[in-house]
């Protein structure tokens, strides 16, 4: 047990400094505070990545003995949301926001986000020449998103999503480092939102947009795993 505990230790030592959260949201030009709104996640300490695609975890990686404390913020359909990167996105690879609305007679707090109710809001991909694969977010210290105007009002989840790349040539070398935010929707339309997904259950490990060498030979394309983006 000692021994176990002891690696555990290194390994969360010495990889934390490549890894990211995303601990705070961002919205109505307010930064608040680490984990008030956003789920706290599993790796909040180590803050290493999910690399499953099946597990639970790829959902919101929530740490189950805290996973009932965030608090649930109000923003306007149409508005700029966003997440804080700690300590910032270091790795390449694809940027994503998706989002499942809260059941009648549920809140976000304590809702699981199971079943098929997840849909993309945001994707981002690369750009492409001959010398490699260029990604948006790299270097990011926040990431934005623009809610749909249409979006019906309601409780939501807000899951951002960053997969890490540069190992992803082998089955499982894709990382995902995730947050879910609990948002109050205000102002909204009458979208209809699709078309939406389970998490676990939009992704296979061997998707071409996961199972990629991203650096030899460069590729001349890349496929966003999961569903199409619903845009409102
Ligand atoms: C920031 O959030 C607080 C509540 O957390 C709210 O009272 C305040 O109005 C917000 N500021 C802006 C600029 O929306
Ligand atoms: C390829 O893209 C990279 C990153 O955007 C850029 O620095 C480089 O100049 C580009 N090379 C060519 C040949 O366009
Ligand atoms: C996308 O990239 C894959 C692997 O590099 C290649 O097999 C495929 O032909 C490409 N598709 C297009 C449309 O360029
Ligand atoms: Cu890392």
């Amino acid at each position: 047990m000692k021994f176990a505990t002891t690696l555990a230790l290194l390994g969360a030592a010495g990889l934390s400094s490549a890894h990211y959260t995303f601990p705070s949201l961002v919205a109505n030009g307010n930064t608040t505070e680490e984990w008030q709104y956003v789920r706290m996640t599993a790796n909040h300490y180590s803050h290493g990545p999910v690399t499953d695609v099946t597990s639970q975890d790829i959902r919101c990686w929530t740490d189950s003995s805290v996973d009932h404390t965030a608090e649930t913020y109000s923003v306007a359909a149409g508005s700029k949301v966003g997440f804080t990167v700690d300590p910032d996105i270091s790795h390449p690879g694809p940027l994503q926001f998706y989002m499942a609305k809260v059941p009648e007679g549920k809140t976000a707090v304590g809702w699981d986000g199971s079943g098929q109710v997840w849909f993309k809001i945001f994707g981002q991909g690369p750009t492409i020449n001959s010398t490699g694969l260029s990604w948006p977010s790299s270097g990011k210290k926040q990431v934005d998103v623009t809610l749909p105007a249409s979006l019906p009002n309601g409780q939501y989840l807000l899951r951002a999503e960053h997969i890490a790349l540069h190992g992803a040539g082998s089955e499982g070398g894709a990382q995902f480092y995730i947050a879910c935010a609990q948002l109050q929707v205000t102002g909204g339309g009458n979208g209809e939102p699709s078309p939406k997904v389970a998490l676990p259950g939009a992704y296979k490990a061997t998707d071409p947009g996961i199972l990629i060498n991203i650096y030899y030979p460069v590729p001349t394309n890349y496929t966003l795993p999961g569903p199409a983006v619903w845009s409102g």
